[in-house]
């Protein structure tokens, strides 16, 4: 039934009938044809694919065309080593190595694409779920996991390595990103700003105040988001009335485009072209990619309180691995030993990484008290002298023992 306080109001329809249905008075006047503003702005109104979900190649088209194939074995290869990493990561939660670890398990094909869309001088904003994509940029696996270990800082230096601490506070990177991207092309530099995000934090206000600043300034920001459905336990359909993320986008006047997020070929392609049009100066880019989180939020979180089994193995037959493999293998790109080749180093990348990851991280518990302000405050101060004692009293009573 109806709140006594909603009014009963049509709901608007374009349909001919409701046009013959309407009286004079509520008519339009005709008025000449205006230039469609919204032109270049909104997705296609599907995907765009370049590979079958069975890795057998769609028709090319002439506005995404195909990666070169020695960026596709490097995809393959990243996407391998960057699965491998995942797992590994997943295990070490387990032996209480790491706090929390949430996993990108699925997302393999978006993780890997965007870093290899941009360059290693560009910046990359990533949130905690950019784990994978940011070993694939390079970064030492110990040092990205760092911070998931309960460390104060982030593990990696971002100066060096262009890439921002990694985001738990939703869509706050947006913001970052908007701003780096306007400094750097304020300098007359060409960076490019790839922010990722997830389908969840696009309901948040930052993530429209990015978007709006970027638009407004021409910030040449490509916003990279991750639709894998949830939000923790909050399915797309309760985050969002949109036709697709994608059409955020048109609202700020920022041209955007929707992608199989399983396909790697087609985020390749997709992202390539986003970043190009970031780059030559024509302002921000909204990609979304539909994909899926094959594991659950974090190793925290119990999936099967929200979600089917049925829909976790729908979303197995769109591996975004094996499709690539396929296509590679019977495109005479990969082979057996490469494929081999390629697991091997995978392996070997796990066992270095539980290696170091086992032994035992030496912390200075004052470094906690270094960075929080240039000049610290005499509270600080203050503390900073409680801690140092209490640690002298601890060392002597061990002396004692
Ligand atoms: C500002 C803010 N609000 C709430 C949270 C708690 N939180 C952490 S992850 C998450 C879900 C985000 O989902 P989505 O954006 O879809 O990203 P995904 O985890 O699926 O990659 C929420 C609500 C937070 N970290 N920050
Ligand atoms: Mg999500």
């Amino acid at each position: 039934m109806r709140p006594p306080h909603v009014q009963e109001v049509p709901a608007v329809t374009t349909t001919p009938q409701a046009v013959r249905r309407a009286s004079p008075r509520t008519r339009r006047p005709a008025t000449p044809a205006a230039p469609e503003k919204s032109a270049g702005l909104l997705p296609q109104a599907e995907p765009v694919r370049l590979l079958d979900p069975d890795g057998t190649p769609l028709p090319s088209r002439a506005d995404y065309p195909e990666p070169p194939v020695e960026a596709l074995r490097e995809m393959y290869r990243r996407m391998v080593v960057g699965r491998r990493f995942d797992t590994q990561a997943t295990a070490l939660t387990k032996q209480g190595r790491l706090a929390v670890y949430p996993s990108s398990r699925g997302q393999e094909a978006c993780q890997v694409g965007a870093t290899l869309a941009v360059r290693d001088t560009d910046w990359v904003f990533p949130t905690y779920r950019e784990s994978m994509a940011l070993v694939s940029r390079g970064i030492d696996p110990v040092e990205v996991l760092t911070l998931l270990r309960g460390d104060w800082h982030c593990g990696y230096d971002p100066t060096r390595v262009h890439t921002a601490p990694q985001c738990t506070p939703l869509a706050t990177q947006c913001v970052h990103a908007a701003g780096l991207a306007y400094g750097e092309s304020y300098q007359g530099r060409d960076t490019v700003a790839l922010a990722f995000i997830g389908d969840g934090a696009t309901s948040e206000g930052d993530f429209h105040e990015g978007v709006n600043f970027a638009a407004v300034f021409k910030a040449p920001v490509v916003y990279f988001v991750q639709n894998n459905k949830y939000a923790i336990s909050v399915p797309l359909s309760r985050q969002t009335a949109a036709p697709s993320l994608a059409y955020k986008g048109v609202g700020y006047g920022v041209p955007s485009e929707q992608v199989d997020g399983n396909d790697p070929v087609a985020v390749l392609a997709v992202l390539t072209r986003a970043v190009a049009h970031a780059r030559a100066g024509h302002g921000p880019f909204l990609v979304e990619a539909h994909t899926y989180r094959m594991e659950p939020h974090t190793n925290a979180d119990d999936a099967s309180r929200y979600r089917d089994a049925d829909e976790v193995e729908a979303w197995r037959d769109r591996d975004p691995v094996a499709r690539l493999e396929t296509y590679l293998r019977n495109r005479g790109a990969l082979d057996d030993a490469a494929v081999a080749a390629i697991a091997e180093e995978a392996e070997a990348y796990a066992a270095d990484l539980r290696d170091r990851m086992n032994a035992q991280p030496t912390v200075d518990p004052l470094s906690l008290f270094d960075h929080v302000y240039a000049e610290p405050t005499p509270q600080l101060v203050e503390q900073r002298e409680q801690v140092r004692a209490e640690l002298a009293a601890a060392r002597d009573e061990e002396g004692d023992a």
